[in-house]
């Protein structure tokens, strides 16, 4: 792990993608399923029905995810063209919607609910973290210790659709088998995913709340040993910040005002927000490469995080800054 932190430091430039079902709305990833966070996660949106219908709605996004312009050998080739030294991709977002094929749950991209379950891509990080190694470029796995899907997630006297929190809807302590069960679950994906998608450079654990809220840890470090089993270099980014597997820090849509003396990555958006929206404003090329060269000056690594669109292929303004930030680097930077 140690030497794998010091490969991890030289890369400096990730490309971090969220995408999802969610995507389709060009609203915000995962976070309108959570009622905490309905006023500013719901902003704007009038859907005309209660709150409840409107998550059932949401939940049911995965039967119209049908991105059949999905090319993971020109994402990969693009990334490589803009300097990209490793990829940041969303297995699972907080909505628990797996974009691999998992037998530990339906709610997945090759579900037979997912009209997408038929293409020869279907096993969406399959073929991703395929074809970005080809291009020589590291895997990194996001993976939400939240779920608001899950049963286990839920108190069992709760139906779908009732107020949901971040964190888990009872108290692990009044209710341990059920607590267990997600914790197992949890473990039983992240060892999946590690036994059967090839080499994964680091595991990115976001929603450090989800211990928080519930009190409880989902026994990540026993879980980081079980993979570490099967990949000894893996590293984990667990985003409870200062907890012991926490490898590195991953600052959040900010960059450090100094130099942090421990390994950090700050996670950007290119546009507003980390999944894909209509109309977005995208940072221009010249602001990306001083952002760039700022966060390497203090030693850190940029992941900048662009939203694919529903349909599979990248919004074209991304485009346009990859390569002309692959460009720039070329002509001015190390390689
Ligand atoms: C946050 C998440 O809650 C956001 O949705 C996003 O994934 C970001 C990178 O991390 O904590």
């Amino acid at each position: 792990v140690v030497q794998h932190l010091e490969w991890f430091q030289d890369q400096k430039l990730a490309l971090m993608m969220h995408w999802g079902p969610y995507s389709q709305l060009g609203l915000v990833e995962s976070w309108a399923l959570s009622d905490q966070d309905a006023e500013w996660s719901r902003h704007g949106v009038d859907w005309g029905v209660t709150n409840k219908e409107f998550k059932e709605q949401y939940k049911n996004l995965n039967k119209t995810f049908n991105p059949i312009r999905f090319q993971p050998d020109e994402w990969a080739k693009l990334a490589k063209e803009g300097g990209f030294k490793y990829l940041i991709f969303t297995t699972k977002h907080h909505d628990g919607f797996c974009m691999w094929d998992t037998q530990y749950s339906d709610y997945k991209i090759t579900g037979e609910d997912c009209p997408f379950h038929t293409h020869h891509y279907a096993d969406i990080c399959g073929h991703l973290f395929e074809a970005f190694r080809r291009q020589g470029i590291g895997i990194v796995a996001y993976f939400s210790k939240a779920d608001w899907h899950v049963p286990s997630y839920w108190a069992p006297h709760m139906e779908r659709g009732d107020f949901t929190w971040r964190g888990p809807s009872y108290k692990p302590e009044e209710n341990p088998g059920l607590w267990e069960e997600f914790v197992q679950f949890t473990h039983n994906q992240l060892l999946e995913l590690c036994t059967r998608y090839g080499k994964i450079d680091v595991l990115w654990f976001d929603a450090g709340w989800v211990c928080e809220q519930s009190g409880q840890d989902i026994r990540l470090g026993e879980a980081v040993d079980k993979v570490r089993k099967i990949q000894p270099w893996i590293i984990s980014a667990d985003r409870t910040i200062g907890g012991p597997y926490e490898n590195y820090i991953t600052p959040e849509q900010c960059i450090p005002s100094k130099p942090i003396p421990v390994p950090w990555e700050s996670c950007i958006t290119m546009g507003t927000s980390f999944s894909f929206a209509y109309e977005d404003d995208y940072k221009s090329t010249r602001e990306l490469i001083h952002m760039l060269l700022n966060i390497v000056a203090k030693g850190g690594n940029l992941a900048l995080n662009v939203g694919p669109q529903p349909d599979g292929r990248l919004p074209r303004t991304a485009i346009k800054r990859i390569k002309e930030m692959g460009k720039w680097l070329d002509k001015n930077g190390e390689g």
